[in-house]
Protein backbone atom coordinates (compact mmCIF):
# COMPACT_ATOMS: atom_id res chain seq x y z
CA UNK A 1 0.00 0.00 0.00
CA UNK A 2 1.17 3.08 -0.95
CA UNK A 3 1.08 6.77 1.11
CA UNK A 4 -1.52 8.52 -0.82
CA UNK A 5 -3.65 5.31 -0.88
CA UNK A 6 -3.06 4.98 3.14
CA UNK A 7 -3.92 8.77 3.29
CA UNK A 8 -7.18 7.99 1.57
CA UNK A 9 -8.18 5.58 3.78
CA UNK A 10 -7.43 7.54 7.02
CA UNK A 11 -9.54 10.68 5.05
CA UNK A 12 -12.45 7.76 4.52
CA UNK A 13 -12.79 6.57 7.88
CA UNK A 14 -12.92 9.89 9.34
CA UNK A 15 -15.53 10.87 6.83
CA UNK A 16 -17.73 7.62 7.75
CA UNK A 17 -17.10 8.45 11.63
CA UNK A 18 -18.70 12.00 11.67
CA UNK A 19 -21.98 10.07 9.46
CA UNK A 20 -22.07 7.85 11.93
CA UNK A 21 -22.19 10.00 14.84
CA UNK A 22 -25.17 12.34 13.20
CA UNK A 23 -26.78 9.50 11.93
CA UNK A 24 -29.95 9.51 13.98
CA UNK A 25 -30.30 13.37 13.40
CA UNK A 26 -30.07 13.54 10.24
CA UNK A 27 -32.47 10.57 9.09
CA UNK A 28 -34.41 9.42 11.96
CA UNK A 29 -36.43 6.37 10.87
CA UNK A 30 -40.44 7.45 10.35
CA UNK A 31 -42.87 4.71 10.96
CA UNK A 32 -46.52 5.11 10.06
CA UNK A 33 -49.18 2.77 12.03
CA UNK A 34 -52.29 3.09 9.78
CA UNK A 35 -55.40 1.48 11.18
CA UNK A 36 -57.01 1.95 7.97
CA UNK A 37 -55.77 -0.67 5.98
CA UNK A 38 -56.74 -4.25 7.47
CA UNK A 39 -54.56 -7.46 7.13
CA UNK A 40 -54.91 -10.85 8.43
CA UNK A 41 -56.55 -12.34 11.54
CA UNK A 42 -54.29 -13.47 13.76
CA UNK A 43 -54.45 -17.24 14.65
CA UNK A 44 -52.07 -17.21 17.17
CA UNK A 45 -48.72 -18.48 18.80
CA UNK A 46 -47.98 -22.43 20.06
CA UNK A 47 -45.68 -25.37 19.64
CA UNK A 48 -44.86 -28.92 18.48
CA UNK A 49 -45.34 -30.92 21.99
CA UNK A 50 -43.86 -34.29 22.91
CA UNK A 51 -45.59 -35.31 26.15
CA UNK A 52 -43.15 -34.45 29.56
CA UNK A 53 -41.72 -38.67 29.92
CA UNK A 54 -41.42 -39.52 25.90
CA UNK A 55 -37.76 -41.02 25.75
CA UNK A 56 -36.97 -38.34 22.99
CA UNK A 57 -37.57 -35.61 25.11
CA UNK A 58 -34.13 -36.18 27.07
CA UNK A 59 -32.48 -38.74 25.04
CA UNK A 60 -32.17 -41.50 28.05
CA UNK A 61 -34.20 -44.72 28.23
CA UNK A 62 -35.32 -46.21 31.79
CA UNK A 63 -35.63 -49.84 30.98
CA UNK A 64 -38.32 -50.67 33.77
CA UNK A 65 -41.00 -47.56 32.76
CA UNK A 66 -40.01 -47.97 29.33
CA UNK A 67 -39.90 -44.27 29.16
CA UNK A 68 -37.53 -41.42 29.73
CA UNK A 69 -35.39 -41.99 32.63
CA UNK A 70 -35.96 -38.28 33.71
CA UNK A 71 -38.99 -38.34 35.40
CA UNK A 72 -40.71 -34.39 36.37
CA UNK A 73 -43.51 -34.62 39.32
CA UNK A 74 -46.85 -33.78 38.06
CA UNK A 75 -46.02 -30.10 40.30
CA UNK A 76 -43.07 -29.45 38.17
CA UNK A 77 -45.03 -30.24 34.91
CA UNK A 78 -47.42 -28.30 35.92
CA UNK A 79 -44.84 -25.06 36.44
CA UNK A 80 -43.73 -26.01 32.84
CA UNK A 81 -47.06 -25.73 31.70
CA UNK A 82 -47.82 -22.33 33.43
CA UNK A 83 -44.90 -20.37 31.72
CA UNK A 84 -46.02 -21.72 28.33
CA UNK A 85 -49.69 -21.35 28.50
CA UNK A 86 -50.62 -18.50 31.19
CA UNK A 87 -46.94 -16.27 31.13
CA UNK A 88 -46.59 -16.65 27.58
CA UNK A 89 -50.03 -17.46 26.52
CA UNK A 90 -49.40 -19.83 23.69
CA UNK A 91 -52.93 -20.96 22.10
CA UNK A 92 -51.65 -23.74 19.94
CA UNK A 93 -50.21 -27.42 21.13
CA UNK A 94 -49.26 -29.90 17.78
CA UNK A 95 -48.59 -33.10 19.20
CA UNK A 96 -46.30 -35.26 17.81
CA UNK A 97 -48.80 -38.06 17.38
CA UNK A 98 -49.09 -40.25 15.95
CA UNK A 99 -45.91 -41.71 16.09
CA UNK A 100 -45.56 -45.43 14.63
CA UNK A 101 -42.78 -47.10 15.43
CA UNK A 102 -40.11 -49.25 17.39
CA UNK A 103 -38.60 -46.56 20.05
CA UNK A 104 -36.38 -47.87 21.92
CA UNK A 105 -37.36 -51.66 21.55
CA UNK A 106 -41.00 -50.62 21.83
CA UNK A 107 -43.46 -51.03 19.78
CA UNK A 108 -45.88 -48.00 19.98
CA UNK A 109 -48.30 -48.98 16.69
CA UNK A 110 -51.89 -47.55 17.21
CA UNK A 111 -53.24 -50.28 14.94
CA UNK A 112 -49.94 -52.69 14.71
CA UNK A 113 -51.72 -55.02 12.45
CA UNK A 114 -54.53 -53.58 10.07
CA UNK A 115 -58.40 -53.93 12.19
CA UNK A 116 -59.59 -55.80 9.41
CA UNK A 117 -60.26 -55.97 5.34
CA UNK A 118 -62.99 -53.05 5.51
CA UNK A 119 -61.70 -49.37 6.05
CA UNK A 120 -65.33 -48.95 7.05
CA UNK A 121 -65.80 -50.94 9.71
CA UNK A 122 -63.18 -49.88 12.93
CA UNK A 123 -62.39 -52.67 15.28
CA UNK A 124 -61.20 -50.74 18.19
CA UNK A 125 -59.88 -53.76 19.85
CA UNK A 126 -57.19 -53.81 17.32
CA UNK A 127 -56.29 -50.28 18.26
CA UNK A 128 -54.18 -49.21 21.00
CA UNK A 129 -54.79 -45.75 22.02
CA UNK A 130 -52.40 -46.12 25.43
CA UNK A 131 -49.72 -43.26 26.54
CA UNK A 132 -47.70 -41.30 23.75
CA UNK A 133 -49.70 -43.47 21.10
CA UNK A 134 -52.61 -41.03 22.13
CA UNK A 135 -54.06 -41.25 25.47
CA UNK A 136 -50.98 -38.92 26.87
CA UNK A 137 -51.32 -36.44 24.06
CA UNK A 138 -55.11 -36.27 24.99
CA UNK A 139 -54.69 -35.63 28.50
CA UNK A 140 -51.69 -32.96 27.18
CA UNK A 141 -54.25 -30.98 25.66
CA UNK A 142 -56.53 -31.18 28.79
CA UNK A 143 -54.03 -29.67 31.04
CA UNK A 144 -52.91 -27.13 28.16
CA UNK A 145 -56.71 -26.27 26.99
CA UNK A 146 -57.04 -25.64 30.99
CA UNK A 147 -54.78 -22.97 30.56
CA UNK A 148 -55.57 -21.11 27.91
CA UNK A 149 -55.23 -23.34 24.83
CA UNK A 150 -58.16 -23.51 22.03
CA UNK A 151 -55.88 -24.98 18.58
CA UNK A 152 -54.11 -28.04 18.49
CA UNK A 153 -54.02 -30.67 15.38
CA UNK A 154 -52.38 -33.93 15.50
CA UNK A 155 -49.53 -34.51 12.44
CA UNK A 156 -48.87 -38.48 11.78
CA UNK A 157 -45.07 -38.75 12.07
CA UNK A 158 -45.03 -41.79 10.40
CA UNK A 159 -47.96 -44.47 9.50
CA UNK A 160 -48.22 -48.11 10.29
CA UNK A 161 -45.65 -49.99 8.81
CA UNK A 162 -48.40 -52.93 7.36
CA UNK A 163 -49.45 -49.70 5.36
CA UNK A 164 -48.70 -50.08 2.03
CA UNK A 165 -49.71 -46.44 0.07
CA UNK A 166 -49.49 -48.35 -3.27
CA UNK A 167 -52.08 -51.19 -1.78
CA UNK A 168 -55.70 -51.12 -2.83
CA UNK A 169 -57.54 -49.58 -0.22
CA UNK A 170 -54.75 -47.42 0.65
CA UNK A 171 -56.44 -44.29 1.16
CA UNK A 172 -59.60 -45.96 2.97
CA UNK A 173 -57.06 -47.33 5.25
CA UNK A 174 -55.06 -44.62 5.84
CA UNK A 175 -58.31 -42.25 6.10
CA UNK A 176 -59.45 -44.67 8.71
CA UNK A 177 -56.58 -44.56 10.90
CA UNK A 178 -57.14 -41.04 11.22
CA UNK A 179 -60.71 -41.25 11.46
CA UNK A 180 -60.01 -43.63 14.62
CA UNK A 181 -57.93 -41.02 16.23
CA UNK A 182 -60.08 -38.48 15.47
CA UNK A 183 -62.71 -40.15 17.36
CA UNK A 184 -60.70 -41.43 19.95
CA UNK A 185 -60.10 -37.85 20.92
CA UNK A 186 -63.67 -36.89 21.36
CA UNK A 187 -64.53 -39.78 23.21
CA UNK A 188 -62.09 -38.49 25.38
CA UNK A 189 -63.32 -34.64 25.81
CA UNK A 190 -61.06 -33.45 23.27
CA UNK A 191 -62.80 -32.73 20.11
CA UNK A 192 -59.98 -31.65 17.41
CA UNK A 193 -60.37 -28.16 15.99
CA UNK A 194 -58.08 -29.24 12.77
CA UNK A 195 -56.16 -32.43 11.75
CA UNK A 196 -52.90 -32.79 9.79
CA UNK A 197 -53.04 -35.50 7.35
CA UNK A 198 -49.21 -36.16 7.89
CA UNK A 199 -46.34 -34.11 9.12
CA UNK A 200 -43.79 -33.32 6.48
CA UNK A 201 -45.05 -35.56 3.91
CA UNK A 202 -41.70 -34.58 1.46
CA UNK A 203 -39.38 -36.39 4.68
CA UNK A 204 -38.57 -39.74 5.05
CA UNK A 205 -41.38 -40.92 7.86
CA UNK A 206 -44.18 -40.22 6.37
CA UNK A 207 -44.19 -39.32 3.05
CA UNK A 208 -46.96 -39.02 0.53
CA UNK A 209 -48.13 -37.34 -2.35
CA UNK A 210 -50.45 -34.59 -3.04
CA UNK A 211 -52.94 -36.81 -4.41
CA UNK A 212 -53.03 -39.33 -1.69
CA UNK A 213 -53.87 -37.01 0.59
CA UNK A 214 -56.39 -34.95 -1.43
CA UNK A 215 -58.32 -38.38 -1.80
CA UNK A 216 -57.44 -39.25 1.79
CA UNK A 217 -59.53 -35.89 2.65
CA UNK A 218 -62.51 -36.53 0.28
CA UNK A 219 -62.46 -39.60 2.07
CA UNK A 220 -62.45 -38.54 5.74
CA UNK A 221 -63.72 -35.06 5.66
CA UNK A 222 -67.52 -36.67 4.86
CA UNK A 223 -66.67 -39.40 7.82
CA UNK A 224 -65.98 -36.79 10.45
CA UNK A 225 -68.78 -34.75 9.46
CA UNK A 226 -71.40 -37.52 9.50
CA UNK A 227 -69.57 -38.42 13.06
CA UNK A 228 -70.35 -34.96 13.91
CA UNK A 229 -67.00 -33.86 14.21
CA UNK A 230 -66.32 -30.10 12.98
CA UNK A 231 -62.93 -30.98 12.27
CA UNK A 232 -61.05 -29.07 9.35
CA UNK A 233 -57.68 -30.13 7.31
CA UNK A 234 -54.37 -28.46 8.16
CA UNK A 235 -52.41 -29.25 5.21
CA UNK A 236 -49.86 -29.71 3.91
CA UNK A 237 -47.73 -29.46 7.44
CA UNK A 238 -44.38 -29.90 4.97
CA UNK A 239 -40.74 -29.65 5.76
CA UNK A 240 -40.43 -27.02 3.80
CA UNK A 241 -42.28 -24.48 1.54
CA UNK A 242 -41.73 -25.35 -2.42
CA UNK A 243 -43.20 -28.80 -1.35
CA UNK A 244 -45.82 -27.99 0.79
CA UNK A 245 -47.10 -25.24 -2.16
CA UNK A 246 -47.45 -27.90 -4.55
CA UNK A 247 -48.95 -30.30 -2.46
CA UNK A 248 -51.54 -28.15 -1.32
CA UNK A 249 -51.78 -26.96 -5.06
CA UNK A 250 -52.99 -30.36 -6.01
CA UNK A 251 -55.26 -30.43 -2.78
CA UNK A 252 -57.04 -27.69 -3.14
CA UNK A 253 -57.64 -27.82 -6.87
CA UNK A 254 -60.41 -30.39 -6.07
CA UNK A 255 -63.59 -28.02 -4.99
CA UNK A 256 -64.42 -31.23 -2.63
CA UNK A 257 -61.69 -31.61 -1.11
CA UNK A 258 -61.02 -27.25 -0.37
CA UNK A 259 -64.12 -27.45 0.96
CA UNK A 260 -62.76 -29.89 4.63
CA UNK A 261 -59.34 -27.91 4.68
CA UNK A 262 -59.06 -25.30 7.50
CA UNK A 263 -55.48 -23.54 6.87
CA UNK A 264 -52.51 -24.04 4.86
CA UNK A 265 -49.24 -24.51 6.78
CA UNK A 266 -45.59 -25.13 6.17
CA UNK A 267 -42.20 -25.47 7.82
CA UNK A 268 -39.32 -23.82 6.77
CA UNK A 269 -36.44 -26.19 6.74
CA UNK A 270 -33.78 -26.32 3.78
CA UNK A 271 -34.53 -23.05 2.00
CA UNK A 272 -34.80 -19.79 1.56
CA UNK A 273 -37.65 -18.81 3.75
CA UNK A 274 -38.55 -16.59 0.74
CA UNK A 275 -40.52 -19.27 -0.82
CA UNK A 276 -43.03 -19.26 1.97
CA UNK A 277 -44.37 -16.46 -1.15
CA UNK A 278 -45.61 -19.75 -2.72
CA UNK A 279 -48.28 -20.30 0.40
CA UNK A 280 -49.07 -17.18 0.42
CA UNK A 281 -50.30 -16.67 -2.62
CA UNK A 282 -52.22 -19.96 -2.41
CA UNK A 283 -53.59 -18.81 0.87
CA UNK A 284 -55.13 -15.47 -1.35
CA UNK A 285 -56.44 -17.53 -3.96
CA UNK A 286 -58.14 -19.76 -2.04
CA UNK A 287 -58.93 -17.31 0.63
CA UNK A 288 -57.69 -19.65 3.49
CA UNK A 289 -55.48 -18.82 6.56
CA UNK A 290 -51.55 -19.67 6.20
CA UNK A 291 -49.66 -20.72 9.61
CA UNK A 292 -46.14 -21.74 9.86
CA UNK A 293 -46.60 -24.95 12.18
CA UNK A 294 -42.90 -25.43 12.83
CA UNK A 295 -39.40 -24.34 12.83
CA UNK A 296 -36.45 -24.53 14.82
CA UNK A 297 -33.09 -22.08 15.55
CA UNK A 298 -31.21 -25.06 15.63
CA UNK A 299 -31.56 -25.64 11.87
CA UNK A 300 -31.39 -21.94 10.92
CA UNK A 301 -28.53 -22.99 8.88
CA UNK A 302 -30.63 -24.19 6.34
CA UNK A 303 -32.42 -21.49 5.70
CA UNK A 304 -29.70 -19.07 5.46
CA UNK A 305 -30.65 -17.09 8.71
CA UNK A 306 -28.86 -16.55 11.55
CA UNK A 307 -29.76 -19.16 15.22
CA UNK A 308 -29.90 -15.90 17.55
CA UNK A 309 -33.12 -15.03 19.22
CA UNK A 310 -33.21 -12.16 17.77
CA UNK A 311 -32.82 -13.47 14.75
CA UNK A 312 -36.33 -15.50 15.42
CA UNK A 313 -37.77 -12.38 16.49
CA UNK A 314 -36.62 -11.00 12.99
CA UNK A 315 -38.26 -14.10 11.48
CA UNK A 316 -41.38 -13.66 13.00
CA UNK A 317 -41.85 -9.71 11.72
CA UNK A 318 -41.14 -11.37 8.20
CA UNK A 319 -43.68 -13.98 8.24
CA UNK A 320 -46.28 -12.13 9.85
CA UNK A 321 -45.90 -8.86 7.77
CA UNK A 322 -44.56 -9.91 4.43
CA UNK A 323 -46.20 -13.03 4.29
CA UNK A 324 -49.50 -12.77 6.15
CA UNK A 325 -48.48 -15.67 8.09
CA UNK A 326 -51.75 -15.82 11.21
CA UNK A 327 -49.81 -18.30 13.33
CA UNK A 328 -46.15 -19.42 14.56
CA UNK A 329 -45.44 -22.48 15.91
CA UNK A 330 -42.32 -23.02 17.47
CA UNK A 331 -40.69 -26.59 16.84
CA UNK A 332 -40.92 -27.45 21.26
CA UNK A 333 -42.41 -25.62 23.70
CA UNK A 334 -40.66 -27.76 26.34
CA UNK A 335 -37.74 -29.84 25.56
CA UNK A 336 -34.64 -31.52 26.92
CA UNK A 337 -31.28 -29.68 27.28
CA UNK A 338 -29.55 -32.35 24.86
CA UNK A 339 -30.87 -30.19 21.59
CA UNK A 340 -30.47 -26.67 23.12
CA UNK A 341 -31.77 -23.66 20.66
CA UNK A 342 -35.35 -25.75 19.60
CA UNK A 343 -37.35 -25.39 22.77
CA UNK A 344 -38.87 -22.14 24.73
CA UNK A 345 -38.43 -23.68 27.95
CA UNK A 346 -35.14 -26.14 28.60
CA UNK A 347 -35.45 -29.00 30.78
CA UNK A 348 -32.05 -29.58 32.51
CA UNK A 349 -31.01 -32.50 34.08
CA UNK A 350 -27.95 -34.82 35.48
CA UNK A 351 -27.06 -35.65 31.69
CA UNK A 352 -25.00 -38.74 31.42
CA UNK A 353 -24.98 -39.26 35.32
CA UNK A 354 -28.63 -39.74 37.60
CA UNK A 355 -30.69 -38.35 35.11
CA UNK A 356 -32.64 -36.49 37.61
CA UNK A 357 -34.77 -33.32 36.73
CA UNK A 358 -32.93 -29.99 37.53
CA UNK A 359 -35.29 -27.57 36.87
CA UNK A 360 -35.69 -25.22 33.82
CA UNK A 361 -34.25 -22.36 31.90
CA UNK A 362 -36.36 -20.03 30.17
CA UNK A 363 -34.50 -19.72 26.76
CA UNK A 364 -34.30 -15.68 25.25
CA UNK A 365 -36.56 -17.15 22.53
CA UNK A 366 -39.18 -17.52 24.95
CA UNK A 367 -39.06 -13.92 25.84
CA UNK A 368 -38.53 -12.68 22.24
CA UNK A 369 -41.98 -14.46 21.41
CA UNK A 370 -43.54 -13.27 24.22
CA UNK A 371 -43.15 -9.74 23.05
CA UNK A 372 -45.83 -10.95 20.40
CA UNK A 373 -48.16 -14.00 21.98
CA UNK A 374 -48.67 -12.18 24.99
CA UNK A 375 -50.05 -9.20 23.24
CA UNK A 376 -51.56 -10.55 20.25
CA UNK A 377 -54.89 -12.16 21.13
CA UNK A 378 -56.22 -14.70 19.09
CA UNK A 379 -58.76 -12.78 16.60
CA UNK A 380 -56.55 -9.95 16.17
CA UNK A 381 -56.30 -7.88 12.80
CA UNK A 382 -52.85 -6.78 11.65
CA UNK A 383 -53.24 -3.24 10.41
CA UNK A 384 -50.85 -1.29 7.97
CA UNK A 385 -47.07 -0.66 9.29
CA UNK A 386 -44.56 0.99 7.42
CA UNK A 387 -41.12 1.51 8.08
CA UNK A 388 -38.59 4.45 6.16
CA UNK A 389 -35.96 1.87 7.22
CA UNK A 390 -35.80 -1.68 7.57
CA UNK A 391 -33.37 -1.33 10.25
CA UNK A 392 -36.59 -1.07 12.79
CA UNK A 393 -39.00 -3.88 11.72
CA UNK A 394 -42.39 -3.00 12.71
CA UNK A 395 -45.79 -4.73 12.99
CA UNK A 396 -49.57 -3.76 14.58
CA UNK A 397 -52.66 -5.01 15.76
CA UNK A 398 -55.73 -4.30 16.84
CA UNK A 399 -58.35 -6.25 19.26
CA UNK A 400 -60.35 -3.18 19.81
CA UNK A 401 -59.51 -1.69 22.58
CA UNK A 402 -55.96 -2.62 22.81
CA UNK A 403 -53.44 -1.86 19.85
CA UNK A 404 -50.53 -2.98 19.67
CA UNK A 405 -47.15 -2.14 17.72
CA UNK A 406 -43.92 -4.97 18.26
CA UNK A 407 -40.47 -2.78 16.51
CA UNK A 408 -37.56 -5.53 15.83
CA UNK A 409 -34.34 -3.96 15.70
CA UNK A 410 -31.95 -7.08 14.75
CA UNK A 411 -29.09 -4.67 14.27
CA UNK A 412 -26.17 -3.99 16.50
CA UNK A 413 -26.94 -0.32 17.13
CA UNK A 414 -29.52 1.99 19.46
CA UNK A 415 -31.72 3.01 16.88
CA UNK A 416 -34.61 6.21 17.17
CA UNK A 417 -37.71 6.23 15.95
CA UNK A 418 -40.82 8.16 15.40
CA UNK A 419 -43.92 6.30 15.34
CA UNK A 420 -47.32 8.39 13.35
CA UNK A 421 -50.83 6.52 14.69
CA UNK A 422 -53.31 7.10 11.93
CA UNK A 423 -56.63 6.27 11.46
CA UNK A 424 -57.49 5.58 14.87
CA UNK A 425 -58.55 7.63 18.25
CA UNK A 426 -55.92 9.46 19.06
CA UNK A 427 -54.01 7.91 22.23
CA UNK A 428 -52.45 9.94 25.42
CA UNK A 429 -49.61 7.67 25.44
CA UNK A 430 -48.28 3.87 25.14
CA UNK A 431 -47.24 1.46 27.82
CA UNK A 432 -43.42 -0.08 26.37
CA UNK A 433 -42.23 -3.85 27.59
CA UNK A 434 -38.70 -4.92 26.32
CA UNK A 435 -36.47 -7.81 25.31
CA UNK A 436 -32.88 -7.07 25.18
CA UNK A 437 -30.15 -8.93 25.54
CA UNK A 438 -29.84 -7.74 29.07
CA UNK A 439 -34.01 -7.41 29.45
CA UNK A 440 -36.76 -9.55 30.07
CA UNK A 441 -40.22 -8.38 29.17
CA UNK A 442 -38.74 -5.15 30.89
CA UNK A 443 -41.84 -2.62 31.97
CA UNK A 444 -40.46 0.57 30.91
CA UNK A 445 -41.98 4.24 31.49
CA UNK A 446 -44.56 5.00 29.81
CA UNK A 447 -44.15 7.17 26.57
CA UNK A 448 -46.73 10.53 25.61
CA UNK A 449 -48.24 10.36 22.29
CA UNK A 450 -47.84 14.01 21.10
CA UNK A 451 -50.77 14.53 18.48
CA UNK A 452 -50.35 11.55 16.65
CA UNK A 453 -46.55 10.62 17.34
CA UNK A 454 -44.54 9.15 19.97
CA UNK A 455 -40.98 9.05 20.09
CA UNK A 456 -38.72 5.71 20.61
CA UNK A 457 -35.39 4.62 21.28
CA UNK A 458 -34.85 0.86 20.43
CA UNK A 459 -31.61 -0.76 21.77
CA UNK A 460 -28.96 -3.51 19.60
CA UNK A 461 -30.70 -6.76 19.31
CA UNK A 462 -33.95 -5.76 20.75
CA UNK A 463 -37.70 -6.44 20.65
CA UNK A 464 -39.99 -3.31 22.39
CA UNK A 465 -43.91 -4.11 22.12
CA UNK A 466 -46.03 -0.57 22.50
CA UNK A 467 -49.65 -1.16 23.61
CA UNK A 468 -52.36 1.77 23.77
CA UNK A 469 -56.11 1.71 24.30
CA UNK A 470 -58.14 2.88 21.83
CA UNK A 471 -60.87 3.60 24.46
CA UNK A 472 -64.57 3.13 24.27
CA UNK A 473 -65.79 2.50 21.11
CA UNK A 474 -68.20 5.34 19.24
CA UNK A 475 -71.21 4.91 17.08
CA UNK A 476 -72.12 7.99 15.16
CA UNK A 477 -75.49 8.60 14.05
CA UNK A 478 -77.07 11.09 11.82
CA UNK A 479 -79.88 11.47 10.42
CA UNK A 480 -80.46 12.97 6.96
CA UNK A 481 -84.17 13.65 4.71
CA UNK A 482 -84.91 10.04 5.74
CA UNK A 483 -81.95 8.30 6.64
CA UNK A 484 -80.35 7.34 9.52
CA UNK A 485 -76.66 6.66 9.31
CA UNK A 486 -74.53 5.16 11.50
CA UNK A 487 -70.75 4.46 11.37
CA UNK A 488 -67.89 3.29 13.54
CA UNK A 489 -64.46 2.35 12.80
CA UNK A 490 -62.99 0.25 9.97
CA UNK A 491 -60.66 -1.40 12.56
CA UNK A 492 -63.32 -2.64 15.18
CA UNK A 493 -62.87 -5.77 13.42
CA UNK A 494 -65.44 -8.87 14.44
CA UNK A 495 -68.06 -6.15 15.97
CA UNK A 496 -71.89 -6.93 14.05
CA UNK A 497 -74.34 -3.63 14.19
CA UNK A 498 -77.47 -4.54 16.04
CA UNK A 499 -80.72 -3.43 17.24
CA UNK A 500 -83.72 -3.38 19.58
CA UNK A 501 -86.96 -1.35 19.81
CA UNK A 502 -86.95 -0.98 23.46
CA UNK A 503 -84.50 -1.04 26.50
CA UNK A 504 -83.69 -2.55 28.51
CA UNK A 505 -83.72 -5.60 25.89
CA UNK A 506 -83.85 -9.21 25.96
CA UNK A 507 -83.61 -9.37 22.21
CA UNK A 508 -81.12 -7.80 19.60
CA UNK A 509 -81.36 -8.83 16.25
CA UNK A 510 -78.87 -8.72 13.43
CA UNK A 511 -78.81 -5.24 11.38
CA UNK A 512 -78.64 -6.85 7.85
CA UNK A 513 -77.95 -3.59 5.95
CA UNK A 514 -74.33 -4.35 4.81
CA UNK A 515 -72.10 -1.38 5.72
CA UNK A 516 -69.55 0.08 3.37
CA UNK A 517 -65.73 1.87 3.80
CA UNK A 518 -65.71 5.28 3.93
CA UNK A 519 -62.24 6.75 4.61
CA UNK A 520 -61.86 4.76 7.91
CA UNK A 521 -65.36 4.29 8.93
CA UNK A 522 -67.69 1.70 8.18
CA UNK A 523 -71.05 2.90 7.11
CA UNK A 524 -74.69 1.88 6.94
CA UNK A 525 -77.45 3.90 5.84
CA UNK A 526 -81.23 2.58 6.20
CA UNK A 527 -84.54 4.42 5.98
CA UNK A 528 -85.90 5.93 9.06
CA UNK A 529 -88.83 4.11 10.27
CA UNK A 530 -92.10 4.83 12.66
CA UNK A 531 -90.21 3.38 16.08
CA UNK A 532 -87.93 4.30 17.84
CA UNK A 533 -84.98 2.17 17.51
CA UNK A 534 -81.82 1.52 19.38
CA UNK A 535 -78.22 0.43 18.10
CA UNK A 536 -75.04 -0.91 19.38
CA UNK A 537 -72.07 -2.90 18.71
CA UNK A 538 -71.65 -6.53 19.60
CA UNK A 539 -68.57 -8.37 19.38
CA1 LIG B 1 -57.85 -50.72 9.17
Amino acid sequence: MNMNSKNLLVKGIGVAAILLGTRDDLCAINVTINARTVYQTMDGFGSSERVFDDPHVFENFNPTTKRAATVLTTAQQDAVLDRLYVDLKLTRVRPACPETALVNGVAVGIEPQNDNSDPNLIDWNRFNFAWKNLDAHIDYIQRARQRGVTTFFLSALNRETWLDLNATNAVAEYAEWLLALALRCDSQGVTLPYLSVANEPSYSRNTMGGHFMRDVIKILGPKLRAANLPTLFVIPDDVRSTDAAAKASIILSDPMARSYVGALATHLYDESITNIGKMKTLAQQYGLPLWMTEFSLTLAASTGLGNGAFDWADLIHELIWTYDVSAIDYQWGFFGQWESGSQYVKLNYDRGGTEAYKGYTLNKEYYVTGQFSRFIAQGSRRIQSVSTDTRVKVSAFVDWPNLTIVAVNNTSTTESASFDLVGMPALDAVNQIRTSATENWASLPAINVSGTKFNASLPAKSVTTFTGNLGLLKVGISLSANNVTLSWPVIAVGFKLQATDQLPSTYWSDVTVAPITIGDQKVATFEAGEQTRFFRLKK
